[in-house]
């Protein structure tokens, strides 16, 4: 979607990086691409979000599991390195089926977690040391051990319709089987028997997890309280987890085969979810919390509470979670994008690659939203593992110098690996269900505990098992270690954090290209009100050098004597793996 001011902008840039002594093929010329990204200074718009996984970041009382107790002694750590805030995985009571995302009490934090008592005290010292904490909301589906499942499923007045049931279909041999084709996320048949109400209910993830009825007006009333609820205990806003999930096809429509798959239930992507996933009126229901999370904070005047969403969608259907290009309708502040861990599954990316990644969300993302960067989560490999350990502080570079905000993984600011987990040791549900198939499908890799320094079990417990086992290389590994010296990942990080928020300050005149130049070298350029920034990364395994018109370095991910911070330079020599930032002088 390149528009006639867009192309005029490109050619601009062409010049303006000719200007700059870099030689502007055609065939480049092509590639580049400029975005317009207007940012007014509300605090999301520029802010580094931190993932923090719970279970794994810091225990608190010892019994080996993380918990709040356990995080709000580390809020200052978060502070320290230049956060903006903090968004927890599930903390709400669960009878733990799907790892917190199947909840059966939306108004109470698991007690191994420290109740609600321990979250108010998160709140409050977050609050008193300027910390945003952001809570994940699970409106999707909820545990079938939550009380509106056991009314709902036991016929009580009024809550017959709170989940999706069906008296399904007779089949030849007169058996009751579900109503149509829909397969789970986690396989099986999206619906499952009820022997108390004699009906199916739908469920797109576990049995256990039963669908909540959106078209249930009554459904939508529930979820407000749940939201105002935690706003008025003090949250900063929500992940909204799973949304593209959130409602269904009202006729019931089988789901098309997928191209060339046959029928299996085993295999949840053999059918095409187009009514089962991202229809038109699950956006209403996003468009819908958003509004009602904009009228608490414009009733009582207080700064925006943010909504981030959840979607692995089409480029056009990930960007309607955000709302309607014009605006008129706002879902999310913004919608994750996966794009970095998608199109960059392991280490043999292209600089096309990241490039590609890159401009596929910045060309699909209507001009009035905030791009986002997210190079991890608890549900992928680590960035070290994945893209290589040598590729960290690039990869962290890169998110930090993008426009708009930056998502941080916990344990990705100082460059933790994946760790080693046995099928025995494992936790994760889905994967340990399955020996033989765990180091394929499971995600407790990437949830190894917190690093925090060298001593037992990684100053992450005091307690001689913790819930996984910590990553071997924990000694080498770890905060205490990486704040005791300059070019750990952690201080490259903090570093960068430093950079944006003295140098990338929201501005009305901003622009962004991301070029391949010259070979295995990225370059993003950025523009804005304080000046012209060069980001360069070199993936290579040998030096390249650059020639360059009087470039101010800011800042490199491999600090040394020869590399001053401040000094003028015409050209660079880029190590294998580095990354700088350099402003035009
Ligand atoms: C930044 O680039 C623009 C456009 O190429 C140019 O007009 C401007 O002078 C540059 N600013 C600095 C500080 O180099
Ligand atoms: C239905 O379940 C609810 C929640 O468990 C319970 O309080 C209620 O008594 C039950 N009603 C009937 C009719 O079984
Ligand atoms: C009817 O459904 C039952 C239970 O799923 C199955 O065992 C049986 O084979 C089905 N009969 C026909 C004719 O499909
Ligand atoms: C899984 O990985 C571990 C460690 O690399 C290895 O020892 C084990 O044999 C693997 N298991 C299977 C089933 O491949
Ligand atoms: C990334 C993420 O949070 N994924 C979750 C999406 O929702 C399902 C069902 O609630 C969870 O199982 C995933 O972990
Ligand atoms: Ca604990
Ligand atoms: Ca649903």
């Amino acid at each position: 979607m390149v528009t006639k001011g867009a192309l005029a902008a490109i050619l601009v840039l062409c010049w303006a990086l000719t200007a700059q002594g870099h030689l502007v093929q055609v065939r480049e010329r092509q590639r580049v691409k400029v975005v317009g990204v207007k940012q007014t200074d509300d605090w999301w718009k520029t802010a580094v979000f931190y993932q923090i996984y719970p279970r794994s970041f810091m225990d608190g009382d010892g019994d080996g599991v993380g918990d709040l107790q356990g995080v709000k002694a580390k809020l200052q750590y978060l502070k320290d390195i230049g956060i903006t805030g903090a968004w927890l995985s599930p903390i709400f009571k669960s009878p733990g089926v799907d790892q917190g995302y199947d909840i059966s009490d939306y108004y109470t934090v698991d007690a191994i977690f420290g109740g609600n008592a321990a979250l108010k005290k998160v709140l409050t010292e977050a609050k008193k040391i300027g910390l945003k904490i952001i809570l994940d909301f699970v409106p999707n589906h909820t545990s079938d051990q939550n009380d509106w499942f056991k009314l709902s499923s036991n016929g009580t007045k009024g809550y017959e319709d709170y989940y999706v049931w069906h008296e399904g279909k007779t089949n030849g041999t007169g058996q009751k089987v579900p109503p149509n084709n829909w397969v789970s996320v986690f396989k099986g048949s999206s619906w499952s028997w009820h022997d108390q109400r004699k009906m199916f209910y739908l469920h797109q993830f576990a049995p256990q997890q039963p669908d909540l009825n959106y078209a249930n007006p009554k459904v939508m009333e529930e979820m407000k309280k749940v939201l105002t609820y935690w706003l008025d205990m003090g949250v900063d806003g929500f992940r909204v987890d799973a949304v593209p999930y959130l409602m269904e096809d009202k006729r019931l429509r089988n789901d098309p085969l997928a191209p060339g798959r046959k029928y299996d239930l085993n295999d949840p992507d053999c059918v095409q979810r187009i009514y089962t996933k991202d229809i038109d009126e699950t956006f209403e229901v996003v468009y819908a919390i958003r509004s009602h999370v904009d009228e608490y904070t414009r009733k009582r005047k207080l700064a925006t509470r943010v909504l981030m969403s959840e979607a692995y969608a089409d480029p056009d259907k990930t960007m309607r979670y955000y709302g309607t290009s014009d605006g008129k309708k706002l879902g999310a502040h913004f919608t994750f994008n996966f794009n970095l861990l998608t199109m960059l599954p392991n280490k043999d990316f292209k600089v096309k690659d990241i490039v590609k990644a890159i401009n596929t969300w910045m060309n699909n993302m209507p001009k009035i939203y905030t791009p986002n960067w997210v190079l991890g989560n608890h549900d992928n490999h680590r960035a070290a593992t994945r893209l290589g350990s040598e590729n960290v502080d690039a990869f962290n570079a890169l998110t930090a110098f993008l426009p708009g905000i930056m998502v941080t993984y916990n344990g990705e600011e100082i460059g933790m690996t994946d760790g080693q987990v046995t099928c025995e040791q494992g936790q994760d549900p889905v994967a340990t269900k399955d020996c033989s198939t765990y180091n394929e499908t499971s995600r407790d890799f990437e949830r190894t505990p917190m690093q925090w320094d060298d001593s037992t079990n990684a100053g992450f417990t005091t307690n001689e098992k913790p819930w996984l086992p910590v990553a071997e290389n924990y000694k080498e590994i770890n905060v205490k270690k990486e704040k005791a010296s300059q070019s750990s990942h952690l201080s490259i990080y903090k570093a960068l954090l430093q950079f944006r928020k003295e140098h990338l300050k929201p501005s009305k005149k901003d622009k962004l290209a991301v070029v391949e130049q010259p070979t295995k070298v990225l370059k993003v350029y950025r523009e804005n009100d304080q000046g012209n920034y060069t980001l360069l990364y070199n993936i290579a395994d040998s030096p390249v050098k650059v020639d360059l018109t009087k470039q101010k370095l800011i800042l490199t991910t491999k600090p040394s004597d020869q590399r001053k911070a401040g000094s003028i330079l015409e050209d660079i020599t880029l190590e294998p793996h580095e990354s700088v930032i350099l402003k035009s002088a």
